[in-house]
C-alpha cells in the first residue's frame, strides 16, 4: 500500500523489467485462481490466495523453544516474518547489536544480571515462547502490541506491531517459568497476566529448599505500558493457563497439582484440582492501602487457599485442567479438563456473588460437557459454538455452548455438533478473531504436536503440523497442512484491518535514543555524518548507507581497540533494508530504511577485514562493501 506513498519501491530500484514482470504475474495469478477455485470445491477454493494477492488475516504464531514469534498470513498459511524475541538471530543481529542487547538485558533482575556476567554473558541466548496475545481496547484488538511469555527463563516480552520488533523484555521476580500469559481486555491492556508455573520457596536463595510443601505458586500482573510488575498474588497449586474476562473485574488461572507434590504420581493423585479466580479490584485496593508485603521490591498479597482472602476463590475442577478460554460474548470461561474428558463452563457473572459469600464455588459452574479424551484448549466462532482441541483423540470437537448449559440443567440435548480428525495430537486451537469480542467464525487452526507421516521424511526430528480448518459453514472442513519448526504452541488470528505496520522507520524513534545521545556527545549528526571518533582505546565509526554503498569504504583502527560501528540507513524506500556484516568478527546486523544500528566488538586481528551489506538491496549489492584495516 505505502509502496506508492514512498514513490519508489525495491522493484523500481531493481529495474523496470522486473516491475512489468511482477504486474504480469499478478494478473496471470488471478486468472489461475479463479479456475482453481472452481475446480477445488467449496472449502478449498476459499483458502487459496493466488500469487500477488494479500491474505485477509495476520496470524501471530509462537515459535516455542525457538524463542521467536512468527507472523503468518491466513488463509494461505504463508510465513511472512520471524520476529526474534528471546533467541539470538543471525540475519538481523538480534541479541548481538547494542540496541537489542539493551532490550534483552535491561529488564533482568540484578541477581540474574550478576549471574550472567560471571558466565561472560549479558543476557540469555534462548527462550520458550507459548502464548502470543495482541493488545486490546474494550475487548477488540487495537494493533499496538503483541505480548509473549518465556517459560524457560521466566520472562515476558512486548512486540511493537507498527514495526514488528520486540521493544521490551522483562524478567518476573519471585516467579519460576512463566507459562500462561493473557491480557486484560477491558478497558484496555492494561495488565499482562503471567502465571508462574513452578512452585518455589520464597526467597529462593538456598535457605529453605527441603520441604516442597512450603513452596508457593505466584501470579503476576505487569503493567503493559510501563512493562513494570504492578503486583503479585501467592497461590496454591501450579498455575497453568489463564484468561481475563471482558469487564475488567476478574482473571482466572487453571491449576494442576493442587496436591502440591513433586512426582507425577503425587501431582495427579486427586481427581479434582481447581481454577483460581482473582478479584482485580480487591487486589488493587489492598496494594494501594499498603497492605501488601514487599518481596524483591514488588507488592505481594496472599491469595493462597488457606489464607481465605478476599483476593481469590478456588473453584474445584476435574483433574489437572489446562486451557482457560473466555468466550467472546463475555459470559463464560471454559476450563479444559486435560486428564478429565470434560470442559467446565464457569459463568463470570456469578463471581460477584461468590466473592460476596452468597453462593459456593461449584454454583458458578453452569455446564460440564464431555468432549473427548484430553481436552486442552477451546476457541469460539462468535455464533455460540465452541471448538475444543482434544489431544488423545486427535480431534477438534465442535459443540454448542447453550446446549451444553441446557444439558447440565438436565435437559436431554447433545451439545456435540461434530468431531473432526486432525493430524496428530493437537495442542492449541484458535479461531479467527476468536480471542476477541469480534470473533468471526471463518477459520480455525489446529496446532498439532506430531506430523508423523504427513510430510516428506526429514530425519528423526519431524516438523509440527499446523492445520487450517474452514469453520464458516455448518461443518468443519480441513483445508491445509502446514509444517512448522519447533514449536508453535499457540497462535492468534487477527483481521488485517486491525494491524497497521509502517514501511520506513522514524529515525527519531525512542529505539534510537541511546545512539542519538552518543552521537550528540561525539559532535556527530547521526544519520548524516561519516566520522571516526577516537576516545582512548575506544573507536566509534559513524557511517551511513544508501544503495549501493556505505559512506565509508575504509577505516583504520589499532589492534586491541574496542570498536563500535554505527550505521544509519538513509534510504527512505519501502523494503530497502541494508546490512552490515564484518568478516571474521561475529558482527552482522540489519539496518531498516531510516533506521540506525550499532555493534561493538574488539579489533584484535591485525590485517584487512572486509565488511559488506548482507541484505540484497540493489543491482550493485555485491559491490556494497568496505575494509577495516587493523594495525598491529
Ligand atoms: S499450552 S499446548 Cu503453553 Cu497448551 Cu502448549
Ligand atoms: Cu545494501 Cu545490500
Amino acid at each position: 500500500m505505502s509502496e506508492e506513498k514512498n514513490g519508489m519501491t525495491r522493484r523500481d530500484l531493481l529495474g523496470g523489467s522486473v516491475k512489468i514482470a511482477a504486474l504480469a504475474s499478478v494478473s496471470g495469478g488471478t486468472v489461475l485462481s479463479a479456475s482453481q477455485a472452481a475446480a477445488s470445491g467449496a472449502a478449498g477454493g476459499k483458502a487459496d490466495v493466488p500469487p500477488g494477492q494479500l491474505d485477509e488475516y495476520y496470524g501471530f504464531w509462537s515459535g516455542g523453544h525457538s524463542g521467536e514469534v512468527r507472523v503468518l498470513g491466513l488463509p494461505s498459511m504463508r510465513e511472512l516474518m520471524r520476529i526474534p524475541v528471546f533467541n539470538r538471530e543471525s540475519a538481523t543481529g538480534w541479541g548481538a547489536t547494542n540496541e537489542s542487547i539493551k532490550i534483552l538485558s535491561e529488564g533482568l533482575t540484578p541477581e540474574t544480571r550478576e549471574y550472567l556476567k560471571k558466565q561472560g554473558k549479558t543476557t540469555f541466548d534462548h527462550g520458550d515462547t507459548h502464548h502470543p496475545r495482541p493488545s486490546y481496547t474494550e475487548g477488540s484488538y487495537d494493533g499496538r502490541y503483541v505480548f509473549i511469555n518465556d517459560k524457560a527463563n521466566t520472562r515476558i516480552a512486548r512486540i511493537r506491531l507498527d514495526i514488528m520488533k520486540t521493544d521490551k523484555v522483562l524478567e518476573i521476580p519471585n516467579a519460576h517459568a512463566i507459562h500462561g500469559l493473557r491480557l486484560q481486555r477491558y478497558p484496555k491492556t492494561g495488565y499482562v497476566f503471567c502465571n508462574s508455573e513452578m512452585r518455589i520457596p520464597l526467597p529462593n536463595d538456598g535457605t529453605n529448599m527441603k520441604d516442597p510443601k512450603k513452596y508457593t505458586g505466584i501470579f503476576t500482573a505487569v503493567d503493559g505500558e510501563t512493562m513494570k510488575v504492578a503486583w503479585q498474588v501467592l497461590v496454591s497449586g501450579n498455575l497453568d493457563n489463564n484468561d481475563a474476562d471482558y469487564s475488567g473485574k476478574y482473571v482466572a488461572s487453571t491449576c494442576y497439582n493442587s496436591e502440591e507434590g513433586t512426582t507425577t504420581a503425587e501431582m495427579t493423585a486427586s481427581p479434582t484440582d481447581h481454577a483460581v479466580f482473582f478479584n482485580i479490584k480487591a487486589i488493587e485496593e489492598a496494594v494501594k492501602a499498603g497492605k501488601a508485603t514487599m518481596i524483591s521490591g514488588i507488592p505481594v498479597v496472599d491469595g493462597r487457599k488457606e489464607a481465605k482472602s478476599q483476593f481469590t476463590r478456588y473453584i474445584p475442577v476435574p483433574n489437572s485442567p489446562h486451557g482457560c478460554n473466555a468466550s467472546p460474548d463475555g459470559k463464560y470461561l471454559m476450563l479444559n479438563g486435560k486428564l478429565s474428558p470434560t470442559v467446565t463452563i464457569v459463568e463470570w457473572a456469578k463471581l460477584d456473588d461468590l466473592f460476596a459469600g452468597k453462593i459456593s464455588e461449584r454454583d458458578c459452574v453452569v455446564g460440564e460437557p464431555e468432549i473427548g479424551l484430553g481436552p486442552l484448549h477451546t476457541t469460539f466462532d462468535g455464533r455460540g459454538n465452541a471448538y475444543t482441541s482434544v489431544f488423545l483423540d486427535s480431534q477438534i470437537v465442535k459443540w454448542n455452548v447453550a446446549d451444553a448449559i441446557r444439558a447440565f440443567k438436565g435437559e436431554k440435548v447433545n451439545p456435540i455438533r461434530q468431531k473432526l480428525d486432525v493430524h496428530y495430537q493437537v495442542g492449541h486451537t484458535n479461531a479467527s478473531m476468536g480471542e476477541s469480542k469480534d470473533a468471526d467464525g471463518k477459520w480455525l487452526v489446529a496446532l498439532c504436536k506430531f506430523s508423523k507421516d504427513r510430510f516428506l521424511n526429514v530425519g528423526p526430528l519431524k516438523p509440527e503440523n499446523d492445520q487450517l480448518i474452514d469453520i464458516s459453514g455448518d461443518e468443519m472442513k480441513l483445508v491445509h497442512d502446514g509444517p512448522t519448526f519447533a514449536e508453535p504452541h499457540d497462535a492468534t488470528i487477527v483481521h488485517r484491518s486491525k494491524i497497521k505496520p509502517v514501511d520506513v522507520y522514524n529515525p527519531n524513534d525512542p529505539l534510537f535514543d541511546d545512539l542519538h545521545a552518543m552521537a550528540k556527545a561525539d559532535g556527530v549528526k547521526l544519520g548524516t555524518d561519516s566520522k571516526i571518533i577516537t576516545d582512548g582505546n575506544k573507536v566509534r565509526v559513524y557511517m551511513t548507507s544508501q544503495a549501493p554503498s556505505f559512506s565509508m569504504t575504509e577505516f583504520t583502527v589499532k589492534k586491541g581497540s574496542e570498536v563500535t560501528v554505527i550505521v544509519s540507513n538513509q534510504d527512505d524506500v519501502s523494503d530497502l533494508t541494508h546490512g552490515f556484516t564484518l568478516i571474521g568478527h561475529n558482527v552482522c546486523m540489519e539496518i531498516g530504511p531510516k533506521a540506525h544500528a550499532s555493534h561493538t566488538f574488539r579489533a584484535d586481528r591485525p590485517g584487512v577485514w572486509y565488511y559488506y551489506c548482507q541484505w540484497f538491496c540493489h543491482a550493485l549489492h555485491m559491490e556494497m562493501q568496505g575494509r577495516m584495516l587493523v594495525e598491529s
